[in-house]
């Protein structure tokens, strides 16, 4: 299965609560407050990992919920912090977040200045303050409930269901390179221990902090596969020979439509400089993709970080097709798709041309289409190859030190 979208739930670590104790040893008399302070809870980290090609792991483990920390304890003693929670994610992967869930009372003392001063509700569950900060203080007695009442009943269900996502919220991060690391939750911070809150004039404080909630949210992750050149072009074109005869890639081919299901990656080396570029095949097109006709048109998600955009033309027209109408509605698809990707540099190649057929519809096409520059190759018996994999060479390197 390949997964190029999925919606999450982070939650980031609570942090640990502060301890009310005062020390107690053999002949030292009121020995003063000693509680400890509450570890922080574990932050929910994504890192990009080049050994990673699609978002599978996400679909079996869509809750990412990070350790809270300890709590204080007697003794001075401070909590263990929470483990972070790192999960490794493809490179190309975008962040966005779909809704933020983070508790009020912390957004409250995160932005102070947010707040607005005339209102003036009451909160469901008072909390103190300390002089030293916005951060709320419980006491251990008085009946005041130690942290935040969440009603379970009224959470609303966690949907992880394939509907596709309309409104994919607001971009927050784009993991592009290997080890690239993003904090998606951060922990709450750990609570100071009553020991911390001694002065001169009340050196008994009965009272510590509670640990803080981590941020938490809803996320959608979108896999964008980072390649540099990406193969577009109908079912049976040809598509997959030609990664295949270029590189070590070994997709499926066979000659019936929507043998390729998800897009391949492939290699291709240049000697003897060892210059690498990555080419991607993505599932063929059809009149009426950006319908959902065929296998819709979601894929081309992944050649929108192309930086040259190959139009493969099955110039033979084996399946009853005329390669220039196949041209004229493979653009319109793209653009219905993304405006940009018309706007990339693009190669057009002519394949088959082992076949009778294909010099009489390349005249054709070259008459209809006088611009157009026209590269004919044939990929099952690797003529062109050479040309072909130094034109997207070049390509690439003049449109990467633009
Ligand atoms: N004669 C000839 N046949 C070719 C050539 N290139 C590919 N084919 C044939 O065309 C058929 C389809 O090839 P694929 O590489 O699977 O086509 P594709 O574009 O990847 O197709 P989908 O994955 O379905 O989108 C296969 O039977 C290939 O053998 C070529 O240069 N000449
Ligand atoms: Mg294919």
């Amino acid at each position: 299965m390949f997964i190029d979208e999925i919606k999450i739930y982070a939650q980031a670590g609570h942090g640990g609560k502060g301890c009310v104790a005062f020390h107690r040893e053999a002949y030292i008399t009121k020995g003063g407050p000693s509680g400890g302070n509450g570890g922080r809870g574990g932050s929910v980290i994504l890192q990009a990992d080049h050994d990673l090609n699609n978002l599978i792991q996400q679909y079996y483990v869509p809750r990412l919920i990070a350790k809270p920390g300890e709590g204080g304890m007697g003794k001075g003693m401070d909590g263990h912090a929470g483990d972070d929670l790192i999960i490794k994610v493809p490179c190309g992967t975008l962040v966005w977040r779909l809704k933020d869930t983070t508790p009020a009372i912390q957004k409250k003392m995160t932005s102070p200045d947010d707040v607005d001063e005339d209102e003036d509700v009451e909160p469901e569950n008072p909390l103190f303050k300390t002089g030293t900060g916005l951060r709320p203080v419980i006491r251990t007695a008085g009946g005041i409930p130690a942290a935040l009442e969440v009603d379970l009943s009224k959470e609303k269900e966690f949907d992880n269901s394939k509907k596709p996502i309309e409104d994919k919220g607001e971009l927050i991060a784009d993991l592009t390179t290997h080890g690239q690391q993003f904090i998606l939750c951060k922990g709450g911070r750990g609570g100071l221990g009553n020991r911390n809150f001694a002065t001169a004039r009340h050196q008994t404080p009965r009272f510590a902090q509670p640990g803080e909630p981590g941020t938490e949210g809803e996320y959608l992750l979108e896999l964008r596969i980072m390649a540099e050149v990406g193969l577009v072009g109908y079912p049976n074109a040809g598509k997959s020979t030609l990664l295949t005869a270029i590189s070590r890639a070994r997709p499926k081919i066979a000659a019936y439509p929507f043998t390729t299901l998800h897009p391949q990656i492939g290699i291709v080396e240049f000697m003897p400089d060892f210059k690498r570029l990555t080419v991607c095949d993505v599932p063929g097109l059809i009149d009426g993709a950006h319908n959902n006709v065929g296998l819709g048109h979601e894929f081309l998600r992944h050649i929108q970080r192309c930086k040259v955009l190959v139009l493969l033309l099955d110039m033979a027209g084996t399946d009853n097709r005329k390669p220039w109408d196949d041209y004229k509605q493979l653009l319109k698809e793209l653009e219905l798709y993304d405006k940009a990707l018309v706007e990339k540099p693009r190669l057009v190649v002519a394949n088959k041309m082992d076949e009778a057929a294909a010099e009489k519809n390349l005249k054709q096409f070259k008459t209809k289409f006088k611009k157009v520059s026209v590269l004919p190759i044939s990929a099952a018996f690797d003529q062109g190859m050479a040309k072909f994999r130094q034109t997207i060479r070049e390509e690439v390197e003049k449109h990467s030190a633009a």
